[in-house]
């Protein structure tokens, strides 16, 4: 039998034979299914799977928080971890309130509406009086708040910015600073239908579209996009832009008419570009000091900007990174200084090579969520302000022009995300981690959070139950068949909440009558009244479920991303303070922040190549998206473990650094700095700096202990080498970018 499914990477047919998941095949739909849904193969039905609830010895025995990580686990019955972790719940809000849950639990988890883990935990949490939770994501919490300030909200950007067909049509130049990294592309939050990302940027490379990309490793395009690969260090980008900037106002060549019409701030941020406000004139030959890449190129490149019809983009990591608010606000004055803002195919935009609907022109259309009313607390941190919070109870942290004081923490409760891949400096998470009394996760694999919790439910995988998969930015709905019986005990996040409503005497207000099937039903009708709203009908439910997909009616062409802006900014102006883009905010201004003055600034990040802490760890740490996974998910099926080299995660490092340190191919190395410690397999590749070492994300947290209670991580994950530290004090986004290590060849002895 085929089963029809749909991840965070695509839509695929499950082949299943006497229970068995056998095969996994793309859909005709898609034009290029990811590789990765392969993982689904033999990733699901596996030993690593949780089978029953389980429950952490000590803490059962003595409510023991310190051998979190450390201990065994005991398998107990359904009711009876139920009712302890209900007890605990009713124990930690009647002693300290609902603040000291942490319900954050920011995650990917698995595509679907209905069955969306976080959502689920929310309504249940929002039923029993609130939570602590999480602002912004990850993947792009600094632009998610400078960008408002500047120019519009990040929401509007993702959705509505320039698609690859215009690119294709009107752009002659792309300047993509960390390139466009298709493998990235087979992945979008809440699943993808059609992968186009490829197609665009081969349709915009055949039209005759120039590309540069800027990165410290030339991976970052194909190789069939011919682009001119400029290297700057990692965590350079603004000086860089700066110099660019620099360029064009001495050379004539900024857009003076636009910056005075469109933008506000521009002589301000001008008098810093020539040096008047510090004393330093922010030249080529000052940024070349700083990036490492020849005055005479950054120049050429300015011009060579100024005479096309330019598009400017930058990848998400560019602002996970120390002060990473400074190169998106910088890459839109770039762009404003070009004058091209709002022209069809130019002016910026981000994230390319991010998730694959980013550049697609789908019309865009609300489905219905889950819906999970309100958190009566209403009290969220910055989301990787975590360990922060769980170790400085009662202190407070700068965010966005406010103070939030951390609460204390006493339980957390974690569905569909894992902390233990996500989240920086990950032995400093050990430590915070201890600090709660009980520690709550839902998961279907034994994953390094699973392992560092007290109550584990078993949580089943999509293929287990039946979901609607249907995104903001995909233009379709599909049907997610159940395709094989849960694994184990495990039950839907949905019937874990349902168990722990029914003990906390919320049971009615949280299933609201319905079972899977009726709530299936209710939100298709909830996404069918909106579609009318919007003048056009969905099918009846059953119709849909028979079709397995459905595709909403494209209707009139995409608007011009900021064109009607560019038109007339006093009749469709931004929704920025004065309306126009603010190369000088007034608001930022007023924050007193000396990590985020009022306008675009070089900020020495707290370690970098050729500045501090380079000396002791010469090489910088790259740890993008894996290939062939999404994060640490299903990184035990064979799809991502043949990616590895003796079991552990692969490095790419420059032969010439290799050399240097005897490290020789198919050696296992060593990766370390004063925060940590892990084992990595080695790849060798010439097209990358040579003083640039890249680790991708997603190999589980597995640390080994010594003596001296010093870890190494044993499988290579990129997480115990980061630092911990928030953007800044604006937006506290994760700092994962910014990070100095040294490598050696690894002996066991
Ligand atoms: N060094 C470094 N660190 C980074 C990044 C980086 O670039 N560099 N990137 C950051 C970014 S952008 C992100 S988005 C994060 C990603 O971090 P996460 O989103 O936390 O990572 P995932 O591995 O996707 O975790 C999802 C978890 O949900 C579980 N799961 C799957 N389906 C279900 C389900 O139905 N129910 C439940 N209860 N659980 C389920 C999976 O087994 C998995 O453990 O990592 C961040 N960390
Ligand atoms: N296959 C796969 N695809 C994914 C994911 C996955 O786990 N697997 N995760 C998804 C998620 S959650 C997100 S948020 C997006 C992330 O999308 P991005 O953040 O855009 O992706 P990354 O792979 O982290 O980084 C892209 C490239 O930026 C370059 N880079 C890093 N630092 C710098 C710098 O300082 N300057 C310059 N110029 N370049 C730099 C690196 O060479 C890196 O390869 O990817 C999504 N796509
Ligand atoms: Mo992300």
């Amino acid at each position: 039998m085929r089963y029809q499914t749909a991840t965070q990477w695509g839509v695929y047919e499950v082949e299943v034979i006497d229970g068995e998941i056998c095969a996994v095949h793309g859909i005709d739909l898609d034009p290029a299914p990811a590789p990765m849904g392969q993982l689904l193969c033999d990733g699901v039905q596996h030993k690593l799977r949780v089978q029953r609830p389980a429950v952490r010895k000590q803490w059962l025995e003595r409510r023991d928080r310190n051998l979190r990580g450390r201990d065994e686990f005991v398998d107990v019955p359904w009711d009876e971890a139920l009712d302890l972790a209900a007890q605990e719940l009713k124990r930690v809000i009647d002693d300290f309130g609902n603040t000291s849950i942490f319900a954050g639990s920011y995650g990917w988890a698995s595509a679907g509406r209905f069955h969306h883990a976080q959502s689920q935990l929310h309504k249940f949490t929002n039923l029993l009086g609130g939570s602590t939770r999480a602002m912004n994501s990850y993947s792009t919490a600094a632009a998610q708040v400078i960008l408002p300030h500047v120019v519009a909200p990040w929401h509007h950007m993702e959705l509505e910015q320039t698609t690859w067909d215009e690119i294709a049509a009107h752009a002659e130049l792309v300047v993509a600073f960390g390139g466009i990294a298709l493998r990235n592309t087979q992945v979008a939050y809440g699943g993808i239908t059609e992968h186009q990302s490829t197609g665009g940027l081969t349709a915009a490379s055949q039209a005759g579209v120039e590309f540069v990309t800027v990165s410290p490793t030339a991976d970052d395009a194909p190789d069939w996009l011919r682009a001119d690969w400029i290297a700057p260090r990692p965590g350079t980008d603004v000086a860089l832009m700066l110099g660019i900037a620099y360029e064009l106002e001495c050379a004539g060549l900024a857009h003076h008419q636009f910056l005075a019409s469109h933008c506000v701030g521009y002589d301000r941020f001008k008098a810093y570009l020539r040096g008047q406000s510090d004393g330093v004139e922010k030249s080529p030959a000052w940024a070349a000091l700083i990036c490492d890449v020849p005055a005479q190129t950054i120049q050429t490149l300015a011009h060579r900007m100024a005479k096309r019809r330019t598009f400017v983009t930058a990848a998400w990591s560019l602002q996970r990174a120390d002060h990473g608010e400074q190169p998106y606000w910088m890459l839109v004055t770039l762009a404003a200084m070009l004058g091209q803002i709002g022209l069809p195919g130019c002016g910026f935009g981000f994230g390319y090579g991010a998730e694959g609907h980013v550049g697609s022109s789908w019309r865009r259309f609300n489905w219905a969520t889950f819906s999970k009313g309100r958190n009566p607390t209403q009290f969220a941190i910055p989301v990787a302000r975590i360990a922060d919070m769980l170790l400085n109870p009662g202190s407070a942290v700068a965010y966005n022009g406010r103070d939030i004081t951390y609460p204390d923490v006493q339980l957390i409760y974690w569905a569909g995300g894992n902390p233990f891949h996500h989240h920086q400096d990950l032995n400093r998470l050990v430590e915070a981690w201890r600090k709660p009394a009980t520690v709550i996760v839902n998961e279907p694999w034994w994953t390094p959070t699973a392992q560092w919790a007290d109550i584990v439910f078993p949580a089943t995988t999509a293929l287990e139950r039946n979901d609607i998969c249907a995104s903001s930015h995909d233009p379709y709905a599909h049907v997610m068949q159940q395709a094989i019986a849960p694994q184990g005990q495990a039950r839907s996040d949905h019937d874990i909440f349902r168990g722990l409503a029914e003990y906390m005497g919320v049971l009615d207000e949280f299933a609201e009558g319905r079972d899977e099937a009726a709530w299936l039903r209710h939100m298709w009708e909830r996404s069918a009244a909106q579609a009318s709203r919007e003048g056009f009908e969905l099918p009846p439910f059953d119709e849909f479920w028979q079709a397995q997909s459905y595709r909403i009616p494209e209707t009139q062409e995409r608007a011009t991303w900021l064109g009607a802006f560019r038109h007339d900014p006093a009749i469709h102006p931004l929704n920025t303070p004065s309306g126009k883009i603010e190369i000088f905010s007034e608001t930022i201004a007023g924050f007193n922040y000396a990590d985020c003055p009022g306008h675009p600034v070089w900020l020495e990040p707290f370690e970098r190549l050729g500045g501090q802490g380079s000396v002791v760890y010469p090489l910088h740490l790259l740890s993008p998206q894996p290939e062939r996974r999404l994060h640490s998910q299903l990184d035990h099926a064979d799809h991502s473990q043949s990616g590895k080299i003796r079991g552990k995660e692969v490095m790419t490092m420059h032969p010439d650094a290799a050399a240097a340190r005897g490290i020789a191919k198919g050696d296992v190395v060593r990766v370390f700095n004063q925060r940590g410690a892990c084992l990595a397999g080695v790849r060798f590749s010439s097209a990358m700096r040579a003083d640039v070492v890249s680790l991708p994300t997603g190999a589980w947290f597995a640390p080994q202990f010594d003596a001296n209670n010093a870890s190494l991580e044993l499988n290579g994950n990129p997480n115990v080498l980061t630092r911990d530290k928030g953007t800044s004090s604006l937006a506290q986004g994760p700092s994962s970018g910014t990070c100095l290590v040294e490598v050696e060849r690894w002996v066991q002895d």
